[in-house]
């Protein structure tokens, strides 16, 4: 897989043609008939506000983010055949999953990292996006390097891998784009440790 070394320390393995474009749309088809997704809230500031965005997470962990639990959803099965197929062709494993639906240009993500104390020191995450491409934006954590950027174009049927240091140097984002764009679902794959029970 081609490699990208980030300055302050962080890899990205991209291939921008993982899936062959009608075997996207068939993915893509199959994910939306069988995965509802919803307009969920999170606690920003002491306030519920809705995210930009329809989501779900899926798999065998709860995920604890921004104040909230979410139960994982089952997987189904076109998730749970694209989950199997990262698995062989990458060798990592991954035991949840969140799913992104961005249903035009006005829904965004905004800038974070994904360093949950249960995503381990150096998460993996592969990243899969469907549809529409959009613009990715990674930039340093670090105030003293703001100027550093890294982008890249998500399109139809590409594999982004987040690997090393690459969350806890920078942080990442889907921007808004006044360009027309149509509905793009991305899923991250990741392991997350299991809950103490
Ligand atoms: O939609 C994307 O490409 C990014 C999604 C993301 O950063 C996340 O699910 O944590
Ligand atoms: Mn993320």
């Amino acid at each position: 897989m081609p490699r990208v070394q980030l300055p302050l320390g962080g890899e990205l393995d991209f291939r921008p043609d993982w899936l062959a474009p009608a075997e996207a749309d068939g993915v893509l088809a199959s994910i939306l008939g069988e995965a509802e997704l919803t307009q969920e809230s999170i606690v920003l500031f002491g306030r519920e506000v809705l995210q930009p965005r329809l989501s779900l997470w899926m798999g065998d962990e709860p995920y604890r983010y921004s104040g909230k639990t979410f139960a994982p959803a089952p997987w189904t099965p076109a998730v749970g055949s694209l989950r199997r197929r990262l698995e062989a062709e990458t060798g990592y494993r991954f035991n949840s999953v969140l799913l992104n639906l961005y249903r035009s240009g006005q829904d965004s993500m905004g800038f974070h990292a994904d360093d949950e104390p249960e995503l381990g020191p150096r998460p993996i995450i592969a990243s899969v996006s469907l549809g529409a491409a959009r613009r990715f934006v990674l930039r340093p954590k670090a105030k003293a390097a703001a100027p550093l950027r890294h982008e890249m174009t998500l399109g139809h049927g590409s594999l982004l891998v987040m690997l090393g240091d690459t969350q806890r140097n920078w942080v990442h984002g889907i921007p808004k784009t006044t360009r027309a764009a149509g509905q793009r679902l991305n899923l991250t794959f990741r392991h997350v440790a299991a809950a103490a029970r």
